[in-house]
């Protein structure tokens, strides 16, 4: 056979195995049995307090790899998570006073962002910061200014660790924000995330992937509110590390996020016009995950998940979620329009605010302060200049062993005509 009949015969195998893998699966509703197995087991958590951290590192990579997410148990120290959970609430609620405040202003008294900025914001009462972008309207500010005993944690050298390990070295997080859900209320009100006529049921979910891979990009058609989002299929890398806090402790009945396990790698997407998934029905192999309150839930943006739309705890599921970049994503919104923020990519800060986060904290959101220079981080200029020195090296054979240095390749061969399934 001649090679390109050989490559040939190696796609169609290829194929082959994968159709009949998912055949396999179909078929002994294999899916089922892993979930159930997983969610049982907890094999996607870890303990923040792993010894060595390495072990954890890559416990966590294998899992997100695997299965598309993990968590790290007790991040924050039981005694401190009441306090941040209070903490949490009361900034949820200045939150949203603060986007209704802008709201009216812009809305019912016809204000410009320039005399909003000047003053006119602060005379109502009303936060709003100046963005880095040149001639993009003003946003509040960043949600973490409201948080200051959970900012302590945000940094965590674990979380950090598993971040930098899985994206890159230099790390941006392009939003965070309060994610509560509500508990059922006495007057009959069902708990659970979203619109209260959709709440209360169990076998009811709100499928979606996670900007960068939100397919209708927060703003849909409207090019003053879409973010962006990756085309479909989506390039196999890890673009977007969705990270959720929580505060309370959270299983299947208590706000536990939906998740189907392996979907980060499937090329089709619940919200995908042309993959016959419908949003809100169950997924075979779905799950809740359960974790105790202080615990990390990391998860790859493309992996299908959804906020509870039940939750018979008694209580409300008090989270935090942010969304965590390598340097090389664009986290800048495309939302130019969006006056009123609801969105909350890259909501900025003041001076004053970035320098009062932690030291350990300001190398993940440097980006969003206007004032100050945005330069690469030393662990990106390192890489540089090593391969700066390889290079100056190359040249340095060309001119001390001209005709010796032609061999000095041989060794290296790539592969050719090679289809990656
Ligand atoms: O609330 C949850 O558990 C999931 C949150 C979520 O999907 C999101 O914020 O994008
Ligand atoms: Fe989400």
């Amino acid at each position: 056979m001649s090679i390109s009949e050989l490559h040939a015969k190696a796609d169609r195998l290829e194929k082959e195995l994968r159709e009949t893998r998912d055949q396999i699966a179909r078929e002994t509703h294999d899916s089922e049995v892993v979930t159930a197995e997983l969610a049982r087991t907890r094999a996607y958590a870890f303990s923040a307090q792993a010894d060595p951290v390495e072990e954890l590192v890559t416990g966590c990579a294998d899992s997100l790899s695997r299965y598309g997410f993990c968590v790290i148990d007790n991040v924050i120290p039981r005694d401190q998570v009441d306090a941040i959970r209070d903490e949490m609430v009361e900034a949820q609620a200045a939150i949203r006073k603060n986007v209704e405040g802008i709201k009216r202003l812009f809305d019912e008294e016809g204000a410009n962002a320039e005399e909003l900025l000047a003053g006119k914001a602060a005379a109502n009462g009303v936060e709003l910061r100046r963005v880095r972008r040149v001639g993009h309207p003003p946003k509040p500010p960043n949600d973490i200014v409201r948080m200051p005993q959970y900012a302590e944690h945000l940094a965590n050298p674990v979380v950090t660790a598993v971040a930098r390990h899985v994206l890159d070295d230099h790390l941006r997080i392009a939003q965070l924000h309060p994610r509560i859900i509500e508990a059922d209320a006495p007057d009959g009100t069902p708990g659970g995330f979203g619109s209260t006529k959709y709440r209360g049921r169990a076998d009811s979910r709100e499928w979606h992937t996670d900007w960068p891979h939100d397919l209708s990009a927060y703003g849909r058609e409207n090019p003053n509110d879409n973010v962006g989002c990756v085309r479909q299929p989506f390039p196999d890398v890890t673009m977007c590390l969705v990270m959720i806090w929580y505060m309370t402790d959270v299983d299947e009945n208590s706000g536990g996020t939906w998740v189907v396990p392996g979907s980060h790698k499937d090329p089709r997407n619940p919200r995908g016009p042309a993959d016959d998934i419908s949003v809100t029905a169950p997924i075979p192999g779905d799950m809740q995950v359960s974790a105790p309150a202080g615990s990390v839930y990391i998860q790859d943006s493309r992996c299908w998940h959804a906020s509870a739309m039940h939750n018979p705890s008694g209580r409300a599921r008090v989270a935090v979620v942010n969304r965590w970049c390598p340097w090389w994503v664009s986290v800048d919104d495309y939302a130019p329009g969006d006056k009123y923020s609801a969105n909350t990519v890259c909501q900025p800060l003041s001076h004053a605010e970035y320098r009062g986060l932690p030291a350990n904290v300001q190398p993940l959101l440097r980006h969003v302060c206007p004032d100050e220079r945005d330069t690469l981080q030393a662990s990106v200029l390192e890489r540089a200049e090593a391969a700066g020195q390889r290079t100056a090296a190359g040249f340095r054979q060309l001119e001390e062993d001209v005709e010796g240095r032609v061999q000095a390749n041989a060794h290296i061969r790539v592969p050719v005509g090679v289809v990656s399934s």
